[in-house]
Formats: C-alpha cells, sequence, structure tokens
C-alpha cells in the first residue's frame, strides 16, 4: 500500500478490507466530477479509463466537425463559481478539440490526476456479499476491489458497425465516427462514402466533402436538422451570463425543462403553451424566433410537440419549408426531406452547411430507404445491384445507447444474478442510479434517467452528488450495503413508462428506442420526465432517511 492510500485511510478513519472506498469506471465529465466529489470527501478512490486521454465521448470522437450542439456557456460544470469565471470559451459551440483542452485543464484545476488511471477497461464486476463489496477486472488483468462502484460509462460510447454483408473484405480504408483516429485524416483526392445521417454525419459530411474528390452519402433515414448558427463567443453574451451565473444555473436546474436557457443570447423560459391552441400568427413566430437562435432551442418550444403529433405535425411542416429552401435541386430536396415520423422523435440534429453541401458538383445522395445497402465488396458499397466504388467508407452509424457500455461489462450481483438478466426486455434501475439486487453499484448517465432528452452535463452533475450524499450516509464499513427496495424499483419503472407511454418518441427508430439496434429490445430507454421533474423525484428519494433503498450495516 502507498503512502498516499495510508494517508487516506487516516483521513476516512474506518477499517476497510477493500482496495478502494470507490471506483469510478469512465473518464467523462460525470466521472471526472465523481472523482472530484471522492477526493473532497477523502475517500481512497480511483478512477479506470479504457482511452489514454480523459474526455469521454470528447476523446473519442474526433471525426471532422465534431462540436458541441449545447451552448459552450451552458456546457460546462456548474459546480465550481470560480472555474466558471476563469474559463473562456472561443466559439458559442466548442469544437472537439477544445472540449478536450477544458476537460483537461478541470482535471488539473481539481487535481485528479493522481487517482486516474488510464488504459485500463473494465470487463467485469461481481459482488461479494459477505464484504458488501466489489471486485472489479480489466483488460489488461488489473483485478482490484472496491466497496463502492460507479459506471460513468456514458450513454453514447459502445459505438456500433452495422454487420453488412462482406464488411470484412472491404480492402479500402475505413472509418467509425465514434472511434476516429488521433491523426488528422486526409480525404484529398479520394473517393469517399459514407454511411448514416445522425448528428455525427451531419456533421462531418460538410467538411469531409470540402476535401474529397468526390463524396457519396448512404441515407436510410432523412434526419431533421437545424441551423447552429456557430459563431465566435459573443463578448457580451459572454459577460452578461458571468455576471449571473448563479442565476443562470438555478434556471437551467429547475426551470428550462431540457437543462438549456439561452435562445438568441438572452435567458429565457421553456414555452408551456400548446403550439394548437395558440394562433397560427404565434405559433410560427415562435418557430421564426428559434429558428434565428438556431441549434436546439425546439425543445423549449411549445409543451405539447412531443406529446401531440398535430402539434407536432406543424413544427415538422415548418422544418422542411426551411430546408426546402436550403437545397437547389428539387428532386433531390425530396429525398432529404424528413417525413413519416414525428421532429425530435429521434435526436434532432444541428448543422452548419448539411444540406447546402448537397449543392456541390462532387457529392450525391443514395438513398437505402427501399433499397438497403445490399453487401460490402473488396471495393465498395453495393446498393440496388449499383456497386459505388469508394477509396474510404466511414461509419457514421451511431451506437448502442444507453444500456450498450455497461451491458458489455460483465456485472454479477447479489445471488450470483448477471445485470444483463436483470435488464432482460428493458433495463430498470430506481431513479437511473441504482438497481436491486446490485447494491453498491451507480449508474450516471445510465438508463432510466433522462441523459437522452436533457442536457447531460446538468444531469450527471445532479446524479453525481446524490451518489456523492448516499455513499456517505451507506458508508464505507465492512459489509455495508445499499440498494433499492424492490418495490422502489417497480414504482420508478411504472412512473417512467406512465411519464413515457404517451410520447411521440415511441412513433420513430431511434436509439431512445433501442430501435437502432438489430435485436435489442425496443423499450423506451430514458425517463421523460423533463429535469425539473427528475430532480424532484430523486430528491424525494432521499427523503425520510432513505426509506426507498435497504441500508444495511455491519451487525
Ligand atoms: O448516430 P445516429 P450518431 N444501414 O444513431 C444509420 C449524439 N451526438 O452518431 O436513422 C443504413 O443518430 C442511421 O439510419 P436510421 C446525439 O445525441 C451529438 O450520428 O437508423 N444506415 C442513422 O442515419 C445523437 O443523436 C452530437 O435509419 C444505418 C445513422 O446511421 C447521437 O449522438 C454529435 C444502419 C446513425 O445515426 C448519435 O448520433 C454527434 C444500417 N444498417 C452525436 N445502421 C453533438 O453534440 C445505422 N444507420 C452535435
Amino acid at each position: 500500500m502507498n503512502v498516499a492510500v495510508e494517508k487516506d485511510i487516516a483521513k476516512v478513519g474506518v477499517q476497510n478490507s477493500s482496495e478502494w472506498d470507490v471506483l469510478i469506471v469512465g473518464a467523462g465529465f460525470a466521472g471526472l466530477y465523481m472523482l472530484h466529489k471522492c477526493q473532497q470527501r477523502g475517500y481512497r478512490v480511483r478512477l479506470f479509463e479504457a482511452g489514454d486521454g480523459i474526455g469521454g465521448t470528447w476523446y473519442w470522437n474526433r471525426y471532422p466537425g465534431a462540436r458541441v450542439d449545447v451552448e459552450s456557456m451552458e456546457y460546462s460544470y456548474t459546480f465550481d463559481a470560480e472555474l466558471e469565471q476563469k474559463w473562456s470559451w472561443s466559439e458559442r459551440y466548442a469544437a472537439q478539440p477544445e472540449l478536450q483542452r477544458y476537460v483537461n485543464f478541470c482535471a488539473d484545476y481539481f487535481d485528479l490526476w493522481p487517482n486516474i488511471q488510464l488504459n485500463t477497461k473494465v470487463t467485469d464486476a461481481v459482488y461479494n456479499e459477505a464484504t458488501g463489496s466489489w471486485r472489479i477486472g480489466t483488460e489488461n488483468g488489473v483485478n482490484t476491489t472496491a466497496k463502492h462502484c460507479v459506471m460513468a460509462t456514458g450513454f453514447l460510447s459502445s459505438g456500433q458497425i452495422p454487420n453488412f454483408d462482406g464488411v470484412d473484405s472491404y480492402q479500402g480504408e475505413t472509418y467509425l465516427t465514434s472511434k476516429w483516429p488521433k491523426e488528422k485524416v486526409d480525404f484529398t483526392g479520394k473517393t469517399v462514402s459514407i454511411i448514416g445521417t445522425g448528428s455525427s454525419a451531419v456533421q462531418a459530411i460538410p467538411l469531409i466533402a470540402k476535401e474529397a474528390e468526390h463524396l457519396t452519402v448512404f441515407q436510410r433515414t432523412p434526419p431533421y436538422s437545424i441551423p447552429l448558427r456557430n459563431e465566435p463567443l459573443n463578448k457580451e453574451f459572454e459577460k452578461l451570463v458571468k455576471s449571473m451565473y448563479p442565476e443562470w444555473r438555478e434556471r437551467q436546474r429547475w426551470q428550462s425543462r431540457a437543462g438549456f436557457i439561452a435562445v438568441n443570447n438572452e435567458p429565457t423560459y421553456p414555452n408551456d403553451k400548446s403550439a394548437i391552441e395558440v394562433s397560427e400568427k404565434e405559433r410560427l413566430a415562435d418557430y421564426e424566433m428559434r429558428w434565428r437562435s438556431g441549434g436546439l432551442c425546439y425543445y423549449s418550444s411549445f409543451v405539447d410537440l412531443l406529446q401531440n403529433q398535430e402539434a407536432n405535425d406543424t413544427l415538422a411542416e415548418f422544418v422542411r419549408e426551411k430546408t426546402r429552401q436550403r437545397i437547389n435541386d428539387p428532386e433531390l430536396a425530396e429525398l432529404l426531406l424528413p417525413r413519416g415520423y414525428p421532429i425530435m422523435a429521434k435526436r434532432l440534429c444541428a448543422d452548419t452547411g448539411y444540406y447546402e453541401t448537397y449543392n456541390r458538383d462532387n457529392v450525391s445522395l443514395v438513398s437505402t430507404k427501399s433499397d438497403p445497402i445490399e453487401k460490402i465488396t473488396a471495393r465498395g458499397i453495393v446498393v440496388a445491384g449499383r456497386e459505388y466504388v469508394s477509396d474510404v467508407i466511414i461509419f457514421a452509424t451511431g451506437f448502442d445507447a444507453v444500456t450498450g457500455a455497461i451491458s458489455r461489462i460483465s456485472v454479477t450481483g447479489r445471488g450470483d444474478r448477471d445485470l444483463n438478466d436483470h435488464w432482460e426486455g428493458a433495463p430498470r434501475a430506481y431513479l437511473g442510479l441504482i438497481s436491486t439486487g446490485f447494491p453498491n453499484l451507480f449508474f450516471l448517465d445510465g438508463p432510466c434517467a433522462n441523459g437522452a432528452l436533457v442536457s447531460p452535463m446538468l444531469l450527471s452533475e445532479h446524479q453525481v452528488e446524490w451518489v456523492d450524499r448516499c455513499i456517505a450516509h451507506s458508508g464505507l464499513e465492512e459489509g455495508a450495503s445499499v440498494e433499492p427496495r424492490p418495490e422502489s424499483e417497480d414504482e420508478w419503472m411504472v412512473h417512467m413508462h406512465e411519464v413515457g407511454k404517451d410520447s411521440l418518441l415511441h412513433k420513430a427508430n431511434s436509439w431512445y428506442m433501442g430501435a437502432n439496434i438489430p435485436g435489442k429490445p425496443r423499450a423506451l430507454l430514458s425517463y421523460l420526465g423533463g429535469l425539473e421533474n427528475y430532480r424532484q423525484q430523486t430528491e424525494a428519494g432521499e427523503s425520510d432517511n432513505y426509506r426507498k433503498l435497504v441500508v444495511s450495516k455491519v451487525a
């Protein structure tokens, strides 16, 4: 045992047979904040990260054009007032390299590095009922034990390449957007194919088109995409936000619906009116105002947009009409326009020149809606009997979202129960934070919470603080454990499905529903009650001395 560890044990002042009080898996924003909280408590804590750098999604997704589509001033840690004032963003929406610089700056600022272990991919976790602790195994053979284990593995971290016939026979270069190389990829003079038109592709396509000899886009479902309107950060806006950050953050937390309030460089409240009860003039004024602002602010538009098809149709038609104007060729526009599913039922995309890219001579579109990709050959992609020969294929084909990263770790709880068995059909977790039969194991940004529909930064900070208090409450002593009562987990699942049952999300084949992965059970994976409601529910979960949980102590 090293000196630092001995010092920490003295600080915590408990006897513990585990090597670590808390083991955190994943060095994204959530895992790093968890680490900071544990360090503040003086716990013996370790964070294992699979990559050779930190940042989670912002470490892996380095494809051209990768940038956040929540405003930088709102997509940053909210828990430290000094940090908020110290850091300055250069753009309205930070690009991947700047986000990585921010994450590294935070790790320095909070002195997190001594407890981060890179290149350490967790493969399995087994609960020991006698000691109330977890044994954690890793790909490189490091095994350790921890009293509490926090899975901060991310909800968009398991990239997927569909199992296309012949995919391994392809002889050209291949790239997956979510595992992009660190070195710049040069497309100059190359014919490039990209499969997928979700958020990643929509960001990458305009930049790759500028470089490639020819770019062919294989689109199955046209996305709804809103202009992002990125620009250098408006200094007046930065000054405004920094002058009122405490109030701004409170409004993000409690009065925002999705965790962001900036629209057209002003703080706003979500629109609580119905899209179909207001006049057409009022409705269009709201849509136009948000179109001018750009990005994802339609999530705080009329309250019934994701509940009522008629309301949703008004926005879908508005966006289609705006989109039509961005594409020169009317026939091509018809292929690119999204139809047949509600807007926002798949996550809205936000783009910089996406549709205008199709006005270039070196870009073509292949619709695979009625003629799916038949196979991949040594030279390219075959659709409807035609081979599209390419030097490069880019897979922008998304993620085994929400549950994928956790499910790839073999997790064995009380009574040798496998977590994937407990989650068979649909994941189950009380408040999205902890599952019955898996004591002392916590999920951040996991299933059954609302990471998918609110700003992940706001959600994960709130969850970290909840987990931090829960660990402090249950303790570190040998034999101590905490898990939800079975009826608490049942109640939460009933509540989650009740809240989500009328949502239009059910009408699209999206990762929200697990519907993008062949064979994955179709189920609502996230809580749709909004951020404020989720915060209230989790606070209630702590009431009456955590009566919804079973906290066992040493006899
Ligand atoms: O993945 P996606 P993504 N044959 O699942 C297609 C976040 N994000 O990486 O729609 C043919 O959205 C698939 O077609 P379809 C954001 O939350 C944020 O782009 O299933 N095509 C779709 O077009 C986002 O929602 C940011 O019919 C196949 C595409 O591949 C989430 O990450 C940036 C196919 C996958 O799109 C995921 O985005 C990037 C097949 N067999 C990502 N399988 C920002 O912050 C899949 N496709 C800006």
